[in-house]
């Protein structure tokens, strides 16, 4: 690769007419020079200018190689053609190049479009739950199912996710059941995470998904250094895939992230679901580049940008991206655009920052369900009678699940103070023993009846 740089060209010549004059020469004196030619190849950036590649000159600064030019120049956005976003459907759900359909099979496609219809239903009527004030807190998913499916359904179930909070079909296509997530929610006694954390906040070990944090940004050098730690495994065929929105992206761990990433060499996948919003700062407040893709060539990612309303596309980019990192040990970093339909979470209200129009305009054409949907129906798998079955039966199970879920006893508030140390410390006893004094004293204001006993 070396030779191909001007440097490198003048380097070859000259060594080419050395090693005739060597020729001539003794066979102490020849291997001398040889060896001392050889030193000479290798060093590449030991001067700032070193060669002529045709009119200009290449400078070899150890922390840049590039031509030296006369003309002063600054760089901005408009620098660069935007970069091209990858799909493979139109809205209607028709393939664009035929050599783009991935090679699914039937029942993967109808397993990753029943996901998709079984998320947003749970969306719906969580959503509703918390309105209802039977939940404390619930964000929805609307707009950006192809990104969830899409990419879970391209990666092997030992591969590690990292998700920021609006990844919950991951978690679905992994095998989480909607149980498992509605207790999460209600956080019951059969929430792993012991009602300890906001709804929304899932994990599970077992599907190898990391519980998720709520600070922006944890994830991303998170999922960096555990994608360091399977590179230095001996054959290693796992990658990571770090899920994070374009507001994250503007967290300085973004940034350590993007650059342990690339200089590290980790096999990992970063995934910007770009939706537009981060709460109610729009993406033109956001940043002034191209988006977050534009700052993966900048240093040193493997970058793609999808349709992420097309489920197929990042199916396709998300396939490639792992092929790619787990073969090279090469970080990728896919932007998938799409627009978040709901509101930020039940705590916000976008009617403040943005038009009905706006929302519909995404609605209408660009619905993730409704592309993939259609593809579907052309290829003759799905039809309006087996849209409505499941339909029914994916809502049923939320509504069933929701009840019982709501019918389980909270856990046993001796909880909050365990798992955090190996043995409890001295002051978390005291803590704990002053509680117990306390519910004996004030029991009529605790609803002690709705947790577990010991
Ligand atoms: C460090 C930090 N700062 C601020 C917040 C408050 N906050 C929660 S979500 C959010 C918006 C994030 O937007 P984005 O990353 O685009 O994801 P989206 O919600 O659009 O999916 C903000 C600012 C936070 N949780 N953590």
């Amino acid at each position: 690769m070396a030779l191909k740089t001007g440097a490198s060209f003048v380097k070859l010549n000259a060594f080419r007419r050395a090693a005739r004059a060597i020729d001539v020469k003794s066979s102490d004196v020849r291997k001398r020079s040889i060896t001392n030619i050889v030193k000479w190849l290798l060093s590449t950036r030991t001067r700032p200018e070193t060669a002529q590649n045709g009119g200009g000159k290449i400078a070899e600064f150890p922390g840049a190689r590039a031509p030296y030019v006369s003309e002063m120049k600054f760089f901005n956005e408009t620098s660069y053609e935007p970069i091209p976003i990858y799909r493979v459907m139109d809205n209607n759900g028709q393939i664009i190049d035929k050599n783009e359909e991935p090679n699914l099979d039937k029942a993967t496609l109808i397993n990753m479009y029943k996901t998709m219809v079984q998320l947003s239903h749970m969306d719906k009527i969580l959503y509703e739950s918390q309105r209802q004030g039977r939940i404390s807190f619930y964000m929805t998913n609307y707009g950006e199912e192809g990104i969830h499916i899409g990419s879970a359904s391209a990666l092997s179930p030992k591969d590690l996710v990292f998700s920021q909070y609006r990844e919950v079909g991951v978690f679905l296509y992994r095998g989480m059941t909607v149980t498992e997530l509605v207790n999460q929610c209600y956080g019951n006694c059969e929430d792993p995470g012991k009602g300890r954390q906001m709804p929304v906040h899932y994990g599970s070990k077992h599907h190898n998904m990391v519980t998720i944090s709520s600070p922006l940004g944890t994830q991303m050098p998170q999922a960096v250094g555990a994608a360091y730690a399977y590179k230095r495994v001996p054959n290693n065929d796992r990658c990571v895939i770090c899920y994070f929105g374009d507001g994250a992206a503007s967290e300085g761990d973004a940034h350590a992230a993007f650059n342990f990433a690339a200089t590290l060499d980790c096999p990992v996948i970063m995934l910007c679901r770009n939706n537009g919003y981060a709460i109610s700062t729009p993406t033109s407040e956001q940043y002034r580049g191209d988006g977050i893709a534009s700052r993966g060539p900048a240093l040193g990612l493997h970058t793609l940008r999808v349709d992420g309303t097309d489920t197929l596309a990042v199916h396709n980019a998300v396939k490639r991206a792992r092929d790619f990192t787990v073969a090279n040990n090469k970080p990728v970093l896919i932007e998938a655009m799409a627009y978040r339909v709901g509101h930020h979470s039940t705590s916000d209200d976008s009617s403040a920052y943005r038009s009905v129009e706006e929302i519909q305009k995404w609605t209408k054409d660009e619905s993730p369900l409704q592309k993939f949907k259609l593809y579907l129906e052309h290829k003759g798998y799905w039809d309006a009678e087996t849209e409505k079955a499941w339909s029914k039966e994916a809502r049923d199970t939320v509504v069933r699940t929701m009840q019982e879920a709501e019918k389980k006893k909270k856990p046993n508030w001796k909880e909050m103070l365990e798992d955090v140390y190996y043995e409890m410390p001295p002051r978390l006893q005291k803590q704990m023993k002053q509680m117990e004094e306390h519910l004996k004293k004030y029991p009529e204001h605790y609803p002690l009846n709705q947790h577990e006993s010991d």
